[in-house]
Formats: structure tokens, C-alpha cells, sequence
């Protein structure tokens, strides 16, 4: 199953309570105060783990809270701190808050982590309000409670590659030609309903992800067919595909409906280059092996077939060459690649 939101309730464990309390020592008439500090309270915190894929664990369950602290005690003991909750989630979680729609962050890198509910403050005790004209304090603070808030997750797939193209224009069966991936593969459209990932293999332990998402079709930014409901999947990919199969009636057209559609969705798509692809090239017949296509801004023009594997080196290599180029744009563009994370305190 593929799971990609979640909302949940998450709860810092609440401080300790401040102690109230004195030395009593034999031989030490009226001993000064020695109540203790509660502790802290655990912090909920969400944590990147490799391992995961999907957002389902979250499904069965709402509430989260981290471990409450201690209350301080006498002889100036500090209570012991909340036990922090760490929630692992799949690299590419994106958060927010459920209310306020406020982005927290992004957990995109194995280990990466965000505090979404701060444990309380412990309270003091009357130790602390001590001072010279006041040297028998009684007063003590209870603990804060801990925060509390509602987070949305939603999980965006990331891949190097999206393949965008019509229903039926060959996304799937290009993604098994090419990948470990087992996409169901028909001759009828929306075969595909929810996104495949797969990992291409290239010489030399070079790899990257291509992603499969559903065909769109005309109207689709307005909700026709899917929708560009999973278009959102694609947002982070490093270049699209663009594909038209070789037996269109009007290839210009459709490749002209696909970049439509996409801007219509998000002008955000526009920035991720993309290139052209002719699909199903076995089909072509000798009239049309000259496919002329007007497309200035496509980075290249490949012509394959899943079926025979015609032209499918050539274009996993070329695919290869931009995914790495634009790597290192990004890396040159930001070195340190997730501020928001660091400025983000609740
Ligand atoms: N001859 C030929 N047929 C192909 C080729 N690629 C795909 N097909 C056929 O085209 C039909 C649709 O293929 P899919 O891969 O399911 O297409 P899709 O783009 O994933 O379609 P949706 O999931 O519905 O959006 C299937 O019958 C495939 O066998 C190809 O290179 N050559
Ligand atoms: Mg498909």
C-alpha cells in the first residue's frame, strides 16, 4: 500500500515539579533549603530512517507523547529529565502543522530530525530562591507542561527522474524495462493509480530513481482522469521525461498538452528541466521515421522502444548526465541544503 499523509497529535512529557524541602543534619540546627528542580520533559522528535517507505505505521495510531520528568526532591536533587519519543519516518517526510498549515521542515536525509513538540520546563525548587535577606524560601514552581500540536506528514517519493506522459503512452512498461521495478503493465488507460519507484542500474554501481506516476490528460490540473493529484511526487525530481508514443496522431499536440498541464499545476514544475522522448519506437512505420517536433526548451530528443530496447542505453546515459549535473548545481546552490530545519524552534 502506499501511504504517503498521515496526521497525528504529538505531546511533550510535562517538567517536574520544583521541591520544597530543607537539610536536616544532626548537629546543623535550621539547615537551608534544599528542594530540588524538577527535570525536563521529553521532547517528540521525528527522525529520517532509510528503512522505511511508506507513512502506514502512523495510520494505526494518533497520539504520540514523550516521557514526563521528575519532580525534584530534597538535598537538592534534580528530577530526572522526560525520556524523549523519537518517531522514525521515511526520507522525504515533509511536516507541518495540522492547524496552522505551517511548514515545519523536511527530513530528508537518513539521521536528519526535528523536534516537533518540546518537553516543559522543570519547575524550580525553593532551593533556587534563596538569597542573602531571604534565606527560607517556600516557594517552588510546578512543572510546564509540555507542547502540544497537531502534525500532518506527507510523504513526497523522491526520485531523480519522473516520467510524465499520457495514459497508456508507456510509462510503466518503460520503468520494468529498465529497473527492478514490477509496475502493472495493460493496454487500457490508468493502469498505473499510484506512483512506482524504481532503481536503475547503470555500469560502474552508478544508479538513480525513476519515478512512475499515473497518465494525465487534458484537463487534468482541473481534476479530470487522476488529476495531478500525484504530480506533487514528481516536484523534487532533478529532470522529467516527457513521452509521447510514436503512434500519436499529433505528437506536437500532445507533447504541447503535457507541459500544459504540468505548468497549470504548479509553475514550479516549469524550473525542472525536462527532456522528449518518443515511445514505442518499434511501432513507427517508414513514413513517420522523421518525427520532427518543435521543442526549444527540452534538454534532448531520444527515441525508444521498452519493447525492443531500441535507444534505451543512449537515453539512460543522457538521462545519467543531466541527473548528475544538476546534483551538483544543487549543491553548488546550497551547500548547507536544509536551513529551515536549524530555524525552525517552536
Ligand atoms: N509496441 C510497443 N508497445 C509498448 C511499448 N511500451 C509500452 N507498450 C504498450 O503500451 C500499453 C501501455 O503501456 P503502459 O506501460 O501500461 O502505459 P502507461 O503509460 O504506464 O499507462 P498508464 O499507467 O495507464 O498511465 C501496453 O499495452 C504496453 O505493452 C513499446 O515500446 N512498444
Ligand atoms: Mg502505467
Amino acid at each position: 500500500m502506499f501511504i504517503d499523509f498521515a496526521r497525528i497529535r504529538v505531546k511533550g512529557g510535562a517538567g517536574g515539579a520544583g521541591a520544597v524541602a530543607f537539610r536536616r543534619e544532626t548537629g546543623v540546627p535550621r539547615g537551608g533549603p534544599a528542594g530540588g528542580n524538577g527535570g525536563r520533559g521529553g521532547d517528540v522528535v521525528l527522525e529520517a530512517d532509510p528503512q522505511l517507505s511508506t507513512l502506514l505505521d502512523f495510520r494505526y495510531r494518533e497520539h504520540y507523547a514523550a516521557g514526563r520528568a521528575g519532580h525534584g526532591e530534597g538535598s537538592n536533587k534534580t528530577g530526572a529529565d522526560g525520556e524523549e519519543l523519537r518517531l522514525p519516518v521515511p526520507l522525504g517526510t515533509v511536516l507541518r502543522d495540522a492547524d496552522t498549515g505551517e511548514r515545519l521542515g523536511e527530513l530528508l536525509q537518513a539521521g536528519d530530525r526535528l523536534v516537533v513538540a518540546r518537553g516543559g520546563r522543570g519547575g524550580r525548587g525553593n532551593a533556587s530562591y534563596a538569597t542573602s535577606t531571604h534565606q527560607t524560601p517556600r516557594e517552588w514552581e510546578p512543572g510546564k507542561w509540555g507542547e502540544e500540536r497537531r502534525i500532518a506528514l506527507e510523504l513526497k517519493l523522491i526520485a531523480d527522474v519522473g516520467l510524465v506522459g499520457e495514459p497508456n503512452a508507456g510509462k510503466s512498461t518503460l520503468l520494468a524495462a529498465v529497473s527492478a521495478a514490477r509496475p502493472k503493465i495493460a493496454d487500457y488507460p490508468f493502469t498505473t493509480l499510484e506512483p512506482n519507484l524504481g532503481v536503475v542500474g547503470l555500469s560502474d554501481g552508478r544508479s538513480m530513481v525513476i519515478a512512475d506516476i499515473p497518465g494525465i490528460i487534458e484537463g487534468a490540473a482541473q481534476g479530470k482522469g487522476l488529476g495531478t493529484q500525484f504530480l506533487r511526487h514528481i516536484e523534487r525530481t532533478r529532470t522529467l521525461v516527457l513521452m509521447v508514443p510514436a503512434d500519436a496522431e499529433d505528437a506536437q499536440a500532445t507533447y504541447e498538452q503535457l507541459r500544459h498541464e504540468l505548468l497549470s499545476h504548479d509553475v514550479a514544475l516549469e524550473q525542472i528541466p525536462h527532456c522528449l522522448v518518443m515511445t514505442k519506437a518499434d511501432l513507427r512505420t517508414s513514413d513517420d521515421r522523421d518525427w520532427e517536433m518543435d521543442a526549444p526548451e527540452a534538454w534532448g530528443f531520444f527515441v525508444i522502444s521498452s519493447v525492443t530496447g531500441e535507444g534505451l542505453p543512449a537515453f539512460l546515459e543522457g538521462l545519467w548526465a543531466r541527473v548528475t549535473e544538476e546534483k551538483a548545481k544543487e549543491r553548488a546552490e546550497a551547500p548547507d541544503l536544509f536551513p529551515e530545519l536549524e530555524e525552525w524552534r517552536p
